[in-house]
């Protein structure tokens, strides 16, 4: 009894102490509960036949902070390729058509992910390297996951292009054509319990 108690006092106390230091200590069922997570499978279009794209968008949130981005993308041509959110998930189109144009609920220009006013879908570029990989991260502050608010992503599109985003023609950047998309859908929470990765 006494060893126990012990112990629990001395995990206390260190909750407590590294509290003091401004961390945030959380089981891993809290951690969860507060979580979002959802994904976009990239495919490529129906109508792109010598080119095979694939990988994954993955999209998280803690609380209200920004929704951290990270794509995997491979089986690009080498170099940079637009990549933005669309304002539809509908893919059925072969060539990608049917997921509208850039998500926009804000009603900005077309730009860059850095410029001051841009279309909240535009995320610039994705630079793929000789092996025709692309990895991409990034924290964005202007979406939501799974909210309903306007800038909620969940059911619209990420849309992947030939070429490089110019980062200023109006009203996509000039990228070319829709080579690869997914939807983005939130995660079943059962399913990735178990193989959540640890921080
Ligand atoms: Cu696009
Ligand atoms: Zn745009």
């Amino acid at each position: 009894m006494t060893t126990r108690a012990a112990k629990v006092f001395g995990l206390v106390a260190l909750g407590m102490a590294v509290a003091g230091y401004g961390l945030t200590v959380r089981a891993a069922d809290d951690d969860n509960k507060g979580r979002k997570m959802a994904t976009a499978e990239i495919k490529q279009a129906g109508n792109q036949e010598d080119k095979k794209v694939t990988g994954t968008v993955k999209f998280s949130e803690d609380g209200e902070g920004p929704v951290r981005v990270v794509v995997d993308i491979d089986g690009l041509t080498p170099g940079d390729h637009g990549i933005h959110i669309h304002e539809k998930g509908d893919l059925s189109a072969p060539d990608l058509k049917s997921a509208g144009g850039h998500f926009n609920p804000g009603k900005h220009k077309h730009a860059g992910p850095n410029d001051k006013d841009h279309h909240e879908g535009d995320w610039g570029n994705l630079t793929a390297d000789s092996t025709g990989h692309a990895r991409m991260t990034a924290e964005v502050d202007n979406i939501t996951l799974g909210t309903g608010k306007d800038n909620d992503v969940i059911g619209k599109s990420v849309i992947i292009h030939a070429k490089r985003d110019d980062l200023k023609s109006q009203p996509s950047g000039d990228s070319g054509d829709r080579i690869a998309g997914g939807v983005i859908k939130m995660d079943d929470k059962d399913k990735d319990k178990d193989k959540d990765e640890k921080k």
